[in-house]
């Protein structure tokens, strides 16, 4: 690790990352939740609610919540399950990760479940999450998550990125890559329904999960001539969300006109829930770069699954040890 741990909000404890050029990170344990990114400038980047509660075992509104292992009510579990109101601990010692990036400041967390835990969600796992900054202040998201059952038994899971971006203002900004695909409506009961075909723009409340989208989705926000551009490939489905006013004045902890200022794009796995066999490993990874100039940019997400046998022989040797 090379962060530097400090105080955060109520005395919760955060990692805060430093890249070279100027950009930074903030990382809590509380939720594994990144709660800032700043470009070279100082200029935040991720919305944070000035009502988050920061007090557990509620879950930080804004910046980047972990989804897992249930997507928002799609499961008997609360809300997005519980890997964001959990403490995380500093992974001391993290097995080598497969990445392209040549990153020096970065910060390895993990997750187990306890006993009490494993009465919510009988499973046992190791959740790996590094948070890392590129060179060219691009934020990067790697998780791995791997059972670690020893009763031989799979689990099933959905999962999310929640990221929260940082808006000039809504009505500014536009959304290209999700024309034409299909997405599940979460306003009208999950129907499903297809995108027409110009860039997404912003008039009112938007919850929808958009279907096997392409690998990159890019946000354009007119007004600050900045541009988010998130490319994925394996984790299939993105959500875009904006509560609008009404669902805003209903949420204790956000602002009632802070939906102007803000846009969730969630790359996400939720149409096919995810299914780990024993000592097999998922490694869904996120990276994400600002470009203040539209045509530069280049960002991208990677989420890639690596399911080899390799690795399923190598911790099958690992897990028969700990079982
Ligand atoms: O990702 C969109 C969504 O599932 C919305 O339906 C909305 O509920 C949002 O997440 C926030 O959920 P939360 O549990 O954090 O209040």
């Amino acid at each position: 690790m090379s962060g530097e741990l400090a105080e955060g909000v109520n005395s919760l404890e955060k990692i805060i990352l430093r890249e070279p050029r100027g950009s930074s990170a903030e990382v809590y344990l509380y939720g594994g939740h990144v709660t800032s990114w700043k470009n070279e400038h100082g200029e935040e980047l991720l919305f944070v609610s000035s009502k988050s509660f920061f007090k557990p075992p509620k879950p930080i509104r804004g910046g980047i919540p972990l989804c897992f292992p249930q997507f928002s009510n799609l499961g008997p579990l609360d809300s997005h399950g519980f890997a964001r109101n959990k403490f995380w601990s500093i992974d001391i010692d993290p097995p080598a990760l497969p990445t392209t990036s040549s990153s020096k400041a970065y910060v390895d967390l993990i997750l187990k479940p306890s006993e009490e835990d494993m009465k919510i969600w009988p499973h046992s796992y190791e959740f790996r999450l590094r948070v890392a900054l590129g060179p060219g202040g691009d934020l990067m998201l790697t998780s791995r998550i791997r059972n670690t059952n020893c009763d031989g038994k799979s689990f099933t899971f959905t999962f999310a990125y929640h990221t929260y971006f940082s808006v000039s203002v809504i009505s500014e900004v536009r959304v290209e890559g999700l024309e034409t695909l299909d997405y599940l409506d979460n306003l009208q009961k999950r129907e499903r329904f297809t995108e027409q075909g110009d860039a997404i723009t912003f008039e009112g409340p938007v919850d929808k999960i958009y279907l096997s989208t392409p690998t990159k989705i890019a946000i354009l926000d007119h007004e600050k001539k900045r541009t988010f551009v998130v490319r994925k490939d394996g984790l299939p489905d993105a959500v875009v969300w904006n509560p609008w006013d009404k669902k805003a004045k209903a949420m204790a902890d956000f602002g009632d006109d802070e939906y102007k200022y803000m846009l969730c794009v969630e790359a996400a796995a939720i149409e096919k829930p995810i299914t780990l066999k024993p000592a097999a490993n998922s490694i869904p990874r996120e990276s994400s770069r600002v470009v203040e100039d539209p045509l530069l940019w280049l960002l991208y997400v990677q989420v890639s699954w690596i399911f080899g046998w390799i690795n399923e022989i190598r911790r099958a040797e690992d897990i028969v040890e700990q079982c």
